[in-house]
């Protein structure tokens, strides 16, 4: 089923009405006394591209808040928007905002689903979303590159959706595939990278609550170059670890290679945890710059989210080779 909507092309990063009027409805919901983060959601007329384009998606108007989102600042919409990662499109920052919106195709999308698991097959974006309620988690994310941002993801639980593919016994790890196509994807062209991108996760910390299917920003569907329409957001690990438009979800019960690990191990692990303590070969992980702020500031172990997964690493020397 194809289902029009407008592309996300139209979407601009210096769009900024609907950011300025979230953070004052925010401002406003915070005097009032209520935590409803998630029902900041200005109404339909006052955004152009808002989530609620996605006809089939649910009860968008009742985007859930979350007691995961930080109360820090959230980065403007063209921070998010203009300073990414999407090396599909080159490795400058502003290359993404210049080239995917105009080239990357969402519509329509589906993800394959393929390994150990009950439920194999190929799922359309819509099939795969529509069940859920969305949630907008604020996030801090780190880049391995020592900067940082807070971005308010919308997003799903990504155990909710891998449940629904009943993982079997033997699915130890899951990896996830970015969309492989030079056309949309010029920089393919080229071996730049081992293309596609790809990155896993250990099941555990997949099925951890704070893993996410990012399906948007700012209450607006994910943007081109975030890595429209659907991509991982897991905030304890580096960027890298979130592959951007998603295209495959595989159950394996190795430990998969991972883009960054394939190109240089001797600087880039599997597991990627954001760990002040062990430093880049090539420079310290103590301190990160917020982007759009001047000063510097202390990374945090787990970015911040310690409490949360620290379990997850117990009995492991996270200091080890074998584990960054
Ligand atoms: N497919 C793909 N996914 C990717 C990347 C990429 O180059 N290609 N870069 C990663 C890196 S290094 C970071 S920091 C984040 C950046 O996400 P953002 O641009 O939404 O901030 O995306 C990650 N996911
Ligand atoms: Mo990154």
């Amino acid at each position: 089923m194809l289902i029009r909507r407008p592309r996300r092309s139209d979407v601009k990063p210096s769009e900024i009405t609907s950011e300025s009027i979230y953070r004052r409805r925010r401002e406003f919901m915070k005097a009032a006394g209520t935590i409803a983060a998630g029902s900041l959601l200005a109404p339909q007329w006052l955004f152009s591209r808002t989530l609620d384009d996605l006809e089939q998606l649910r009860d968008l108007g009742e985007l859930k808040p979350s007691p995961y989102s930080t109360d820090e600042s959230p980065n403007s919409f063209s921070d998010i928007t203009t300073y990414n990662n999407f090396y599909e499109y080159g490795f400058g920052k502003d290359d993404p905002a210049r080239h995917a919106p105009g080239l990357l195709r969402v519509e329509p999308w589906s993800v394959e689903v393929t390994g150990e698991c009950e439920k194999p097959g190929t799922y359309a974006f819509e099939d795969l979303v529509k069940p859920h309620r969305l949630e907008e988690r604020i996030y801090r994310f780190r880049c391995v590159e020592a900067w940082s941002m807070v971005i308010p993801w919308v997003g799903i639980p990504m155990v909710n959706v891998l449940k629904r593919f009943q993982p079997t016994s033997r699915a130890r790890y899951v990896e996830f595939v970015t969309l492989m196509d030079p056309e949309q994807m010029p920089a393919q062209r080229r071996p730049s990278l081992p293309w596609p991108y790809r990155e896993g996760l250990r099941i555990d910390e997949a099925m951890h609550p704070l893993s996410i299917f990012a399906v948007g920003v700012y209450g607006k569907e994910m943007p081109a170059q975030n890595g429209a329409p659907i991509r991982l957001v897991v905030p304890w690990k580096y960027g890298f670890k979130s592959s951007k438009s998603l295209v495959k979800i595989r159950f394996t019960e190795e430990q998969p290679l991972n883009t960054w690990q394939q190109i240089t191990p001797e600087e880039y692990g599997f597991y990627a945890n954001v760990n002040p303590e062990v430093d880049h070969p090539r420079w310290s992980q103590a301190r990160e710059r917020r982007v759009g702020s001047f000063f510097r500031q202390s990374t945090q172990m787990f970015n911040g989210y310690r409490e949360e997964v620290a379990h997850l690493y117990r009995g492991m020397d996270l200091r080890s080779r074998e584990y960054w």
